[in-house]
């Protein structure tokens, strides 16, 4: 599978978003239903640090290599290489990929936040995998979120000279919206509390798998 196929279902989760079952519970089940990647993402309030959240990685990431789900952690490219990750997601404010992809080992996925067509565009020239695009819709996940950019974006960023550019589009997916982000043009959606707050997150998982 390439990253585009990859971007399809891709959950995104730390121990805070886990609400109904622990995080690997959730994670199991989530692989079981049908994500297509995985990102760790410790982080807000409430978030395990040092060694609690190195400790929690690990066992996601053994999860992640059983079921051969890519893994690739949020923002920390020192915690990537001390988990032996598949890749990394960096926002625009962390290193830029070419920097990054200096300290990380060069098979790794780079993937890059963005909000504008001109970000979308800075990101391939500067060396991103994969962009993500977001937020779709409103959110209550992250707290500081930039203003809503809708589904259009993705579809300008297309028409802007990245017809098959890998994206993924993030922020407020649900089941009821996700079909409306593919059609945009994106490769995938990313989601955390769709899946990670479901009652059954493999049940959610399997809904965003047979969308499309
Ligand atoms: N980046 C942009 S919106 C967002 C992130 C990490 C949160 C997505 O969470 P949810 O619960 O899928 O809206
Ligand atoms: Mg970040």
């Amino acid at each position: 599978m390439n990253i585009s196929e990859q971007l399809k279902v891709y959950f995104v989760m730390g121990s805070t978003n886990c609400i109904n079952h622990d995080p690997e519970k959730t994670l199991a089940e989530a692989i079981n239903g049908g994500i297509t990647l995985f990102q760790y993402r410790e982080k807000g309030e409430a978030s395990l640090t040092d060694e609690n959240r190195v400790y929690l990685g690990k066992k996601l990431r053994a999860l992640c290599k059983r079921y051969s789900i890519p893994f690739i952690v949020n923002d920390d490219i020192e915690l990537a290489l001390e988990l032996e990750s598949d890749g990394v997601h960096l926002g625009q404010d962390d290193d830029a990929p070419l920097v990054a992809k200096k300290r990380i080992k060069n098979h790794m996925i780079i993937g890059l936040s963005t909000h504008t067509v001109e970000e979308a565009k800075l990101a391939v020239t500067a060396g991103a995998d994969y962009i993500g695009v977001g937020p779709m819709f409103t959110t209550k996940t992250k707290t500081d979120a930039h203003e809503v950019v809708g589904p259009t974006l993705i579809s300008h960023i297309r028409a802007a000279g990245l017809p098959d550019f890998p994206i993924v589009g993030i922020g407020g997916i649900t089941i009821h919206n996700a079909l409306e982000v593919y059609q945009s043009g994106a490769n995938g959606i990313a989601v955390i509390s769709s899946i990670s707050h479901a009652s059954s997150p493999r049940e959610a998982a399997e809904a965003f798998n047979t969308l499309r």
